[in-house]
């Protein structure tokens, strides 16, 4: 039995209707359906790029004709005026439907994402190096949970330099930035940044200063053996939410408001940018997190009557994200290898000193060749 049981052309022609079983019909307009047309003329056979250009397609395009075949596979469509004859996949359609229950001016998250604090996170999403690299089918899990959750963790990665270049390319690419490819998060004199001290860092979001900002951090462990130096990852989107609810005004001003973020390095590295702290996208979808207490520059965004309740407003949402109930803690081991969504889960480290020594290393990558990563791998097993 199909699921689709007809088409219909309504509005003189500028738009159809199909008509399911289960569900709400779906309309589409004229002008969408021709740019959208997957004919040899409009979309390239080798490579499925679009080869028309928008005005390409008549101005005053509509649907002369729209038929169901039996099987309610595929519709025909007859355009006018270019005569031209289309068919649909009836699940492609669904698939790219657009006639949906609209947010309004509700906030958003993405549907495949999860958000998670402290008590509601059962199990870390854990997978081991060698698996990763040799099941295609748990490392695609794994991927997916990334994305879903934020933060994943790798254990029994080999305890060597280098070796977190290697975790970034089991998906995509290594981000290189002023601090190399890679970088050693070590204690040191003089250190150009305070992650390189043994001082306790809050919980931060990475590079805020830098636009665009990396969207994947990794970091692995190579020793951990001083009291302390113990890892916090915090849902960056939960502390948000939580943030909306318990005072709506604050959201609104956190999300209003950019805020700035600087970096001063040595050799010739003058870091600078402005992002609200919590980045909404023009249809209110929760985007990202920009927050780290060292990065912040004077701000200079928000109007003098607004700064007082701006400054509360940073107290509140960073006080959420102090708060205990919010963070996943656990200590790296050698060999141990964590990840996140750097815009965001934020990570901690509390202070360590004594004997014993600590190095992670650490690199940056993007989320975009994670994304291609989960659907290319979906389709291949
Ligand atoms: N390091 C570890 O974004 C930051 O400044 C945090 C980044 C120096 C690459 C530290
Ligand atoms: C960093 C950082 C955490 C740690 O390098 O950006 O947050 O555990 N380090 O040292
Ligand atoms: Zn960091």
């Amino acid at each position: 039995m199909s699921l689709f049981t007809s088409v219909k052309v309504i509005n003189s022609g500028k738009a159809i209707l199909l008509v399911r079983k289960y569900g709400a019909p779906l309309r589409y307009h004229s002008t969408w359906l021709r740019d959208n047309a997957l004919d040899s003329k409009t979309r390239d056979k080798n490579n499925g790029q679009r080869l028309i250009t928008i005005t390409d397609v008549p101005v005053n395009t509509c649907i002369k004709s729209a038929s169901l075949d039996e099987k309610g596979k595929n519709i025909t469509l007859k355009f006018l005026p270019d005569k031209k004859e289309v068919k649909f996949s009836t699940n492609w359609l669904e698939a790219n439907a657009y006639d949906k229950k609209q947010f309004g001016s509700k906030v958003w998250l993405d549907q495949s994402l999860k958000t998670w604090s402290n008590k509601s996170l059962n199990s870390i999403p854990i997978i081991n190096y060698k698996t990763a690299k040799s099941n295609k089918k748990l490392l695609l899990k794994w991927l997916k949970f990334l994305n879903k959750f934020g933060f994943a963790k790798i254990t029994g990665c080999e305890k060597r330099t280098g070796t977190v270049i290697k975790i970034a390319k089991l998906f995509g690419y290594v981000r290189e930035t002023n601090y190399g490819k890679y970088f050693n998060v070590k204690s040191k004199i003089n250190a150009v940044n305070l992650a390189y001290t043994n001082l306790g860092l809050q919980a931060h979001t990475d590079n805020p200063y830098r636009n665009p900002v990396p969207t994947l951090q990794i970091l692995h462990c190579i020793k951990n053996s001083t009291k302390g130096g113990s890892t916090k990852v915090i849902d960056g989107f939960k502390a948000a939410l939580r943030l909306k609810k318990e005072n709506k005004r604050y959201f609104d001003l956190l999300s209003k408001y950019c805020s700035r973020f600087e970096f001063k390095g040595k050799k010739n590295i003058h870091l600078k940018s402005r992002f609200p702290m919590i980045e909404l996208s023009s249809d209110r979808e929760i985007k990202a997190i920009h927050f780290n207490n060292r990065s912040i520059a004077p701000i200079t965004d928000v109007p003098y009557h607004e700064m007082s309740n701006y400054y509360k407003a940073y107290r509140k949402f960073s006080k959420i994200i102090d708060d205990p109930d919010m963070a996943v803690s656990f200590k790296l081991k050698p060999g141990d290898c964590f990840l996140v969504d750097n815009t965001r889960v934020l990570h901690a480290r509390t202070a360590y000193s004594g004997k014993g020594s600590r190095w992670l290393q650490g690199c940056y990558a993007d989320k975009d060749g994670l994304l291609s990563k989960i659907l290319t791998i979906s389709k291949e097993i």
